[in-house]
């Protein structure tokens, strides 16, 4: 039997941050703990890590796609946060930023880590933004160091 994993710790990679300014009271949280992560447990460089702010959430895909083109990253970590309001806005920019960002990974090949919070409500992303749910941008962080080590440890097994 063969089984392949990623560890999480990535010295070299080099790190793009894409991040939304709406919600950004959230969204702070969310850096901290995506670039806590990277250097505490990761081992990332400070240097290697470079932070894209962006409007909103929807400009996030391609914000990533254009990151994504220059070779310069390894992965790229999306960051924002989506609160539902009474139209239907939320599903439009949630859902765009969702898939656009599945298919920037697919299309550039790197992976993308899909920090994006959805939320019914503020308290719902507070709760996820460092407090009671844990940090989502830390977890987004971790899985792109991860998914970096899984995609390297495939290619060399061929
Ligand atoms: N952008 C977000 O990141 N989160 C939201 O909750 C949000 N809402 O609710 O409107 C939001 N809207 C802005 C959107 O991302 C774009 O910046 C805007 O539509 C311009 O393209």
């Amino acid at each position: 039997m063969k089984v392949i994993e990623g560890h999480i710790a990535a010295p070299q990679a080099r790190i793009a941050i894409a991040i939304a300014r709406f919600n950004h009271f959230i969204n702070d949280s969310l850096l901290d703990g995506a670039i806590d992560a990277l250097k505490r447990t990761g081992q990332v460089a400070d240097d290697n890590i470079t932070v894209v702010w962006v409007p909103g959430a929807y400009e996030l895909p391609l914000t990533v796609k254009a990151l994504a083109n220059t070779g310069e990253y390894d992965a790229i970590v999306a960051l924002g946060t989506v609160i539902r309001g009474g139209t239907a806005h939320f599903d439009y920019v949630a859902g765009g930023a969702s898939s656009g960002l599945a298919t920037a990974s697919m299309q550039s090949e790197i992976p993308v880590a899909f920090g994006v919070l959805t939320t019914e409500n503020i308290e719902q992303a507070i709760e996820r933004a460092g407090t009671k749910a844990g940090n989502k941008g830390a977890e987004a962080a971790l899985t792109a160091l991860e998914m970096i080590n899984v995609i390297n440890a495939i290619k060399a097994n061929v």
